[in-house]
């Protein structure tokens, strides 16, 4: 025993040694290919990833035609940004590493044994969850065909828009492809997944700086990073960058220091240099008295925000502030927010919302202010609640007040790339007189192009689909397709859709069996990532556009089929000119190609290195102006509106424009003012158009909102669903490598543990490994203790991952599924689902 230990540890330090000595000497890493004996035949084919958002380049190792390894491409920026450095020119260098997810998608995604093979046809009218759907195997031209039929049929009754495409993971033309088949068919029910996913930072972006993004972040050059419900180490995009971003930045002279706010200690609470357990739904209240405290200390950044006339700090606690005594510089709104929601929000009053120390509140925001460049980073932990875009904009304003905008080490907007523009045929003339009945089109003479928006009504957001279908209301979907996503599984109370989608004509494209499988009347397996051509313009991450691209890197199993060219062929059967429209167009590869047009490379090149890039990021913004990289010029304000900070002012606005036009139109739209005649009438609306708006100028602002959560006095803890590195959502649960790795922040894996505070547990009697029933207002499931001293006392976390009815042999009937407790509550101006804002009761089983 003692001499296989000593064996491991000289084998482990060995091999740590040489990673080390290659990885100094960079690329040389990457150039290792093992000899291999001459019987292999070994290649290693670039592609990309789809575990989750990331967009990480792979190269995946395939021998004798088996794809058996994957690797990191170290020609990906994502991959290699190790010292990526966004504004220079510079990207980076490295070895190309990945996480855990993207290492086992052989397992994952391609060699799944209980793959669906081909296309399947349920032969069992009756849907349920323990219904057996009865498929049988049918040809490609039978299903399609078939379902063109029953799309004509729709379409000739008059029903065309109640045909909906349930979309997830889009990446690259996959949603270009979803959405036009739409607009071209006559549906304006495009319903993706972002309002089960992380809407509610993107709103509060476009709502204080006009971008509608996640945002990029110099994470090479920051000093100080504080995090609010963003999983630096296991989730935030694109994680595996962020952790070798995270080792580079640790060993960096100097090194920056992380705060982390959650409401348990997650991984990347433990690393962090400072990490606080706050209440849920509280990080509003922190930030917010954050920038009180930047502001009353007169921390906050002049060059940026602005100053007073005489250089007099006048914002004193508790005391209002003359808008004519300061004048603003990038930003708008600065002195109404002190006014209306900031001089009275001292730390002292954050702690008792958030639990978190005063002193520390205070402390935190002068080392944040006082180490430039510094960014304030928030995802759904601060979101996923009805107050979320508040508390999200409270965050993001953090970054405007100490001038991190386009600076660098701070915040900036991915750029996309630059592709060919003719790829696709001019959509609106194709559109006939049933399709104009979904769509407005109108001719925008600046841009010299066609504008779109929708005329029919939407059935309604993802989460609230089984709703509307179960009611009728405002009418029933007849067919969904489903692309990668799985609404019986993923949004709170799936049970609802369970029943919901019993009426509805299901077409699912996933590969393998999901819970929404069940339910298909069709399944047309659509290729997994690994064997299909998809390109993947990255998420935010580097800022400098980098377009990655998919390639096979086996032949297809089985009898597969993309499910964009899958849309091609249903458009080309649909007759008309949709059919016109797909015969010009062609297939998604040849789209791709012509695409690549634009990025100054070959198809070939593109395949060759599984990626593109052009850095640096084309704009900085430093001490007071905004650059222009490329064309080496101070930015005028008009092109900073257009490019950086789209917002009704072209300045970063703490009080929002976006929200009051927003706000506007809805109130005119409600007062039906388009449709009155009489002046009489039509001022009289207006002035109380003019009279709600003046109630409602205090909403325009970054606040804080006190929430109800739901199941009041009844249950006594709040449920927390966040994700480990190993969890690629439902879909890992049919992986033994990952479930083999296990959840790290409580080290087991295969089942549904419920990590809860030791203290709330020996309090009802709960031990380490019971198993114990959690209970919601709208569900009850069975699953494990996982006893954990970093819990929150009044906090329980499950991940979601287990409870699958369907799914592969590893998945099936292990476990239990956290969602089926969460009420269907959303934030009103994100449409964000509130995931942790349903409270919960647990008791010995
Ligand atoms: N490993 C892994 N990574 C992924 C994915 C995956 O499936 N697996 N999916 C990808 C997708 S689709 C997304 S949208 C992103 C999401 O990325 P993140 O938003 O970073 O990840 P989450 O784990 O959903 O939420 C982050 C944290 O919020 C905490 N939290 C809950 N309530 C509060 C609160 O009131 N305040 C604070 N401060 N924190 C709170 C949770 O405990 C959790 O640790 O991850 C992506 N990356
Ligand atoms: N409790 C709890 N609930 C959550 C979350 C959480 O952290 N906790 N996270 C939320 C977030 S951020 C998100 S984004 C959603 C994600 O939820 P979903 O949008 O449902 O996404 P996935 O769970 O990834 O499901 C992907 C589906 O695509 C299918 N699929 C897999 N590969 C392919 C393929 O190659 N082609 C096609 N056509 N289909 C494929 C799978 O079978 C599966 O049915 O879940 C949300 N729900
Ligand atoms: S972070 Fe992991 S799962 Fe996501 S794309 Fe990269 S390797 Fe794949
Ligand atoms: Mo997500």
């Amino acid at each position: 025993m003692d001499l296989s230990r000593r064996t491991f540890l000289i084998g482990a330090g060995g091999a740590g040694i040489a990673a080390v000595a290659l990885g100094a000497k960079g690329k040389a890493l990457a150039k290792i290919s093992r000899p291999a004996p001459k019987i292999f035949d070994e290649k290693f084919v670039p592609s990309v990833c789809r575990q989750c958002p990331g967009g990480c380049g792979i190269m995946v190792r395939v021998v004798n035609g088996k794809a058996v390894k994957i690797e990191g491409n170290p020609k990906h920026p994502i991959n290699y940004s190790v010292i990526a450095d966004m504004h220079s020119g510079k990207p980076g260098e490295g070895v190309g590493g990945l996480c855990p997810k993207g290492a086992v998608g052989i397992q994952l995604a391609l060699y799944d044994p209980d793959r669906v093979k081909g296309p399947m046809k349920r032969t069992n009218p009756k849907k349920g969850i323990n219904e057996d759907p009865k498929f049988v195997p049918v040809s490609w031209e039978e299903a399609l065909n078939d379902i063109a039929g029953r799309m004509k049929k729709i379409r000739a009754e008059g029903n065309a828009n109640t045909v909906a495409i349930l979309g997830g993971r889009y990446r690259g033309q996959s949603h270009h492809f979803a959405k036009d088949f739409l607009m071209l068919y006559g549906s304006v029910n495009d319903i993706g997944h972002s309002t089960i996913c992380a809407d509610g930072s993107k709103k509060a972006k476009e709502y204080i700086d006009g971008n509608k993004s996640y945002s990029s972040y110099d994470w090479s050059n920051v000093n100080y990073a504080m995090g609010f419900g963003a999983a630096f180490l296991e989730a935030f995009r694109p994680t595996s960058m962020l952790l070798r971003q995270w080792g580079y930045l640790r060993r960096r002279n100097p090194r920056p220091k992380f705060v982390y706010f959650d409401t348990r200690t997650s991984v990347t609470l433990s690393k962090a240099d400072e990490g606080f357990i706050v209440n849920p739904a509280s990080d509003g209240a922190i930030a917010l008295a954050m920038a009180h405290v930047i502001l009353s200390e007169g921390l906050w950044n002049r060059q940026f925000v602005g100053d007073f006339n005489n250089g007099v700090n006048q914002f004193v606690q508790g005391k209002t502030v003359e808008p004519e005594s300061f004048k603003e510089k990038w930003t708008t709104g600065l002195v109404s927010w002190w006014n209306l929601h900031l001089k009275d929000f001292t730390p002292e009053k954050a702690e008792g919302i958030s639990g978190v120390g005063a002193k520390h509140i205070r402390r935190v925001a002068r080392e944040f202010a006082g180490t430039s460049p510094q960014v304030a980073y928030l995802e759904r932990g601060a979101t996923c609640y009805t107050n979320g875009t508040y508390n999200a904009m409270a965050i993001h304003s953090l970054n405007a007040l100490v001038g991190s905008m386009y600076a660098k080490g701070g915040v900036a907007y991915q750029e996309g790339p630059p592709y060919a523009k003719d790829a696709y045929p001019e959509l609106h003339d194709y559109v006939d007189d049933v399709a104009q009945q979904a769509w407005e089109w109108s001719f925008d003479e600046k841009k010299h192009k066609w504008s779109v928006k929708e005329k029919a009504k939407k059935l309604a957001k993802y989460q609230d689909v089984a709703d509307a279908q179960l009611e009728g209301k405002p009418y029933k979907l007849s067919m969904a397709f489903v692309y990668l996503t799985n609404p019986l599984f993923s949004p709170a109370n799936p049970q609802r859709f369970h029943e919901a989608f019993k009426d509805i004509f299901v077409v699912e494209t996933s590969p393998y069996i999901s819970e929404t499988g069940l339910y298909a009347d069709y399944i047309l397996p659509d290729h997994t990532y690994l064997e299909t051509y998809l390109d993947d313009p990255v998420y935010p991450s580097v800022g400098f556009p980098v377009a990655g691209i998919r390639q096979p890197v086996v032949k297809p199993l089985y009898d597969t089929k993309s499910t964009l060219d899958v849309f091609v062929e249903l458009g080309k059967l649909m007759g008309g000119r949709m059919a016109d429209y797909y015969n010009k167009m062609g297939d998604s590869v040849t789209v791709m190609k012509k695409l690549s047009a634009g990025l100054g490379i070959t198809w070939e090149q593109w395949l060759k290195d599984g990626v593109w890039y052009k850095s640096p990021y084309p704009y900085l913004y430093s001490d007071g102006s905004f650059y222009n990289i490329k064309e080496n010029k101070i930015m005028t304000p008009d092109e900073v509106k257009e490019k950086l900070f789209p917002t009704p002012s072209g300045r970063f606005e703490f009080r929002s424009g976006k929200m009051q036009k927003k706000l506007k139109e809805k109130l005119e739209k409600d007062t039906h003012l388009k449709d009155e005649k009489d002046p009489k009438k039509i001022k009289e609306i207006e002035d109380g158009i003019k009279a709600r708006l003046a109630d409602k100028e205090k909403e325009l602002y970054p606040q804080y909102v006190k929430i109800e959560f739901v199941g009041g006095a009844d249950f006594d803890l709040y449920l927390n669903s966040g994700k480990p590195i190993t969890a690629a959502e439902g879909r890992s649960a049919n992986t033994p490598f990952i479930q083999e790795i296990l959840q790290l922040d409580i080290n087991r894996g295969w089942d549904t543990y419920c990590s809860i505070n030791p203290d709330t547990a020996s309090a009802k009697g709960i031990k380490d490994e019971d198993a114990i029933w959690v209970e919601s207002p709208v569900g009850k499931i069975k699953c494990k203790a996982a006893l954990n001293p970093g819990m929150h006392p009044k906090v329980v976390h499950i991940i979601k991952e287990h409870g699958h009815h369907a799914y592969g042999k590893w998945a099936k009937g292990r476990g239990a599924n956290p969602c089926e407790l969460i009420k269907n509550v959303s934030d009103p101006h994100s449409g964000l689902q509130a995931f942790f804002q349903t409270m919960v009761k647990i008791q010995k089983a």
